[in-house]
């Protein structure tokens, strides 16, 4: 028994050997086994790190979650933006292809209007280039009435000068010897043209406060006394109504009287004066008077 209990002391002692210096140092002071957990620690220890390793895996996973969510929506976003980013891509594309095609038909616009403008200034010009400067159209011929004061041969030279004639208020001659409604026709022209010369000096008379205005016509006897040529050579026949010499009123022989009194060479020019009567405007006068005068030629365009 005693080995027995010797081997017992010894195992014992080898398990004692074992114990924590603490616990072998209680027992050895014969202090009782302490009623504390101080066995079950470890155990609680390693529970509350698996509850704590759970949580954070949890929170984690919830993190995770949030964030795939958080990324799902973005890039949701992402796409509906570069949707969006594509169509305005393509409205830009739409407006630029509308401004370039706008800025097109304006240059187009206004290559047009600069052709326009430039037929305007053509047709202007030939409308003014259709008489000579101060010289005033009418039925396509083109008549110019001095300021200044010449005697008739001066006036005659002048007018030449000028591209032009003394103005000859006669019907075309061969018109004169066509068919009779030709004659009419051409008459009412020669009229017209006679009231238009006539009004003119009228006007120039009221405006100028001058009683009287006269012009030296294309027309002289010089040559042969009674014999009456246009400047052209054309002589006064055909027509006696196409003669508007003017009948006096006062006692004297009506024109042409060659009156001799103001000149003894008498009166072989044609001078066109101021008439309330536009058909009666024709005088004979001295050529050497000084009168001013009245130019003709034709328009460049009718
Ligand atoms: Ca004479
Ligand atoms: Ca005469
Ligand atoms: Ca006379």
């Amino acid at each position: 028994m005693e080995m027995g209990s010797y081997e017992s002391d010894q195992v014992y002692e080898n398990v004692d050997i074992k114990q924590p210096p603490s616990r072998r140092a209680g027992a050895q002071h014969g202090e009782s086994a302490t009623p504390v957990d101080s066995s079950d620690r470890p155990a609680a220890s390693c529970g509350w790190a698996v509850w704590l390793l759970i949580a954070l895996s949890c929170l984690l996973l919830a993190a995770i979650i949030a964030l795939g969510v958080l990324f799902y929506n973005l890039q949701a976003k992402n796409l509906e933006l570069q949707s969006q980013y594509s169509e305005l891509d393509r409205n830009y594309t739409d407006i630029s292809a509308t401004v370039s095609d706008f800025q097109t038909k304006n240059l187009e616009l206004q290559s047009r209007y600069s052709e326009l403008e430039r037929n305007y200034t053509d047709i202007s010009a030939r409308v003014c280039e259709a008489c000579p400067q101060n010289w005033e159209l009418f039925n396509g011929k083109c008549y110019y009435f001095s300021t200044d004061r010449m005697n008739w041969h001066s006036s005659r030279d002048n007018c030449t000068s000028l591209g032009g004639h003394l103005v000859i208020i006669e019907s075309d001659g061969e018109q004169m010897t066509d068919h009779r409604h030709r004659h009419s026709s051409t008459d009412r022209g020669l009229f017209s043209v006679q009231r238009f010369l006539s009004g003119k000096v009228t006007h120039e008379a009221k405006t100028s406060n001058e009683e009287e205005q006269s012009y030296w016509i294309g027309l002289t006897d010089a040559v042969t006394e009674g014999t009456w040529l246009w400047v052209d050579g054309t002589p006064l026949i055909g027509n006696v109504k196409a003669k508007f010499w003017a009948t006096r009123t006062d006692g004297k022989s009506n024109e042409p009287d060659d009156y001799k009194g103001d000149d003894p060479a008498g009166e072989d020019c044609a001078q066109l004066v101021t008439n309330s009567n536009f058909n009666e405007t024709w005088f004979d006068t001295s050529c050497t008077k000084q009168n001013k005068r009245i130019c003709e030629t034709k328009a460049v365009i009718a």
